[in-house]
Formats: C-alpha cells, structure tokens, sequence
C-alpha cells in the first residue's frame, strides 16, 4: 500500500508584530462600518499591531473602497489592505451595482498589486442583517477581517521568501 503522503503544511501566523496594515472605510451607513471598523483595528492591535503602524482612510461609500485600495498599494507601505463598507438593498438595482463593482473592483486591486486586500464588505438586505454581523449574532465581520489580514500578511511574506517553493517541473519530489 503507498505511504500516506504528508506535505508541510504552509499557512500565515497570526502575528501581526511589525506588520504595516492600511484600513479604508465607508462613510456610508457609518453606524454599521464604524463597529467593523473598531473591531478589525481590534483584532490587529490585539495580535501584536502597532497603532502606529496603522493606516485608515475614509471615503464616501463602497463603490470608492477599490480606488482608494489600488492607490494605497501602490505605496507598498502597507503588508495588507483591509475594505470596510456596508451596502444596504434599496428599492432600486443601485445596490447590485455598487456590490458587482466594489467587489470586482477590490479583488482587481489586489490581482493588479499584489497586495493582500481583505473584503470586509457586508452586503445585506436588511439592517437587522447587517447588525447581527457587526458584533451580534452573527459575530464581527471586522475582526474576521483583521485576522484574514494578518494571515494574508504573513502568507505573502512566506511566498515571496520563496518557502514554499512548488516541485520542479517534470521532477516529481519524492518517490
Ligand atoms: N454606498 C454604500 O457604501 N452602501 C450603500 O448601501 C449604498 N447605497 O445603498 O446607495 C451606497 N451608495 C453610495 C455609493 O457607494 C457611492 O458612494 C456613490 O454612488 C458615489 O459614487
């Protein structure tokens, strides 16, 4: 029978001590984006962030998260982006475009970049929904975010130094 095969595992720590994180955060429905926003600067405190080592811009809602992300990574101060924002379903489609475009918009940044962005973007129907995932029932989506930060930072770092380096082609690593 084969041997079982083992391969190393490789993930991102969840340190965040010496990272550098920039946060932009959406005006619109502020009472809902101000929690995410406390919880994820939270959660990247908690896990080691410095506050000076912290970043966070406002814009006016959702649909301005990806030009301001893609403008922030081009800094390259930053080891990870977090995007807060809450769109709410109107009576209109105006929400399926702000949704479509800040979600294709944010992962475009990151694709273009290279920098880890987190989508930390509720998209509810209602505001009871949107509560219940900003430190109610359904926890905090912001400190999700500034975990998936810190992950993503710490993954990033490990990929670029070349730690997990894929087999050779045509080679197979081990028989
Ligand atoms: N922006 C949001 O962040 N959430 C919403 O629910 C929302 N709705 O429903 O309209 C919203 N609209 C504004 C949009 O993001 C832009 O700021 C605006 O269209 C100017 O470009």
């Amino acid at each position: 029978m084969a041997a079982k095969v083992q391969p190393e595992k490789i993930h991102g720590e969840l340190n965040a001590k010496g990272l550098r994180f920039g946060v932009i955060v959406s005006r619109f429905n502020s009472f809902i984006t101000d929690r995410l926003l406390a919880a994820a600067l939270d959660a990247l405190e908690r896990s080691g962030a410095d506050k000076k080592a912290m970043d966070v811009v406002h814009v006016p809602g959702a649909f301005e998260l990806p030009l301001a992300a893609k403008k922030m990574a081009a800094t390259t101060k930053y080891d990870a982006l977090i995007a807060i924002g809450c769109v709410l379903r109107g009576e209109t489609s105006h929400y399926d475009y702000v949704c479509s475009e800040t979600a294709r918009g944010l992962q475009l940044a990151q694709m273009d970049s290279g920098m880890p962005i987190i989508f930390c973007v509720l998209t509810c129907d209602t505001l009871e929904q949107a509560i219940d995932r900003a430190g109610l029932k359904g926890g905090n989506k912001g400190f999700e975010s500034g975990l998936a930060a810190i992950e993503m930072a710490r993954l990033s770092l490990k990929l670029r130094a070349g730690k997990a380096k894929p087999a050779p082609v045509g080679k197979s690593r081990r028989r």
